[in-house]
């Protein structure tokens, strides 16, 4: 497996946004800019979405606690996990919302909020990015009041994966468009295997973790963040098994692999701060 394909998309986003700010920068200097920034490049809620039929009040979740739920506190830092996060009835309302997202019309284009098949891995993937519809907006609110993302950096990225059995991604790193700190929840029945592995041969240990189904959340930044790839593997077996490396259940432990929907919760920079 060639680690730059599915880095590809970074990448992507990585020199988007840089054309973005270059874009914007221009077109403030030319005196042509009356709003700010944020305001005109927000992608509208596409008119298209499906209804959200779960409720509007307010996700009920546990916080997090830095010290209790870290599962990898040195080699690297920085690894958090939760099983439980979100409630059972918002999953299944999410996961069923999330099945009806509109299909985008080309396999190309990265239409806000719309399912497209990755033209390599062929998962499908989605993008909320800067206007969440209610269900999205619940879940960031949801991640600060859990203490995850600060206000100051709130959660306005939100990429969603959605994975048959066998399929995986790619070892990569999320990179330098992003504020430091990735949280990803879990919906579906099945587990999958997250693997970190330094970036630089040696400087870390290689990691694993189980991730649950039904609405687990994983958050990881420092070291793990700045200097490891994750991923996770493609396999056509049943289930993996968890090795000694793992670091939130057993080596031994099974994790059955079934149809798998992740949420990838970030906050993206949206100024020159790459430059
Ligand atoms: O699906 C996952 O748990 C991982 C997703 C991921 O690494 C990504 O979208 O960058």
């Amino acid at each position: 497996m060639a680690p730059a394909q599915d880095a590809v998309d970074y990448r992507k986003l990585y020199f988007d946004e840089k054309r973005k700010a270059r874009h914007r920068n221009q077109e403030s200097i030319a005196g042509n800019n009356s709003l700010p920034s944020s305001q005109q490049e927000e992608p509208p809620i596409p008119r298209e979405l499906p209804e959200w039929n779960g409720g509007s009040s307010a996700l009920k979740v546990p916080e997090l606690n830095r010290l209790r739920d870290c599962v990898s506190n040195q080699d690297p830092g920085s690894i958090f996990y939760k099983e439980s996060f979100l409630p059972s009835h918002f999953c299944n309302d999410l996961w069923q919302w999330l099945e009806k997202l509109p299909v985008a019309a080309t396999a190309k284009s990265q239409k806000h909020g719309h399912w497209h098949n990755l033209h390599h891995s062929k998962r499908k993937v989605a993008v909320f990015d800067g206007s969440f519809p209610r269900p999205i907006q619940l879940i960031a609110q949801a991640l600060i009041e859990a203490g995850i993302f600060d206000e100051s950096v709130p959660p306005n990225h939100i990429l969603i994966n959605h994975y048959t059995p066998s399929q995986g991604i790619m070892p990569h790193t999320d990179g330098p468009a992003y504020f430091s700190r990735t949280t990803t929840l879990s919906l579906g029945n099945g587990q999958v295997l997250l693997h970190f592995e330094p970036r630089q041969k040696g400087a870390f240990s290689q990691r694993q973790l189980l991730l649950h189904g039904g609405g687990s959340l994983v958050v990881f930044e420092g070291d793990a963040y700045s200097h490891c790839m994750h991923s996770i593997r493609e396999t056509d077996e049943e289930y993996e098994t968890a090795e000694s490396t793992c670091c939130n259940v057993p080596a031994g432990t099974k994790a059955y692999r079934q149809e798998r929907i992740s949420l990838t919760v970030r906050h993206r920079f949206d100024s020159g701060l790459m430059n």
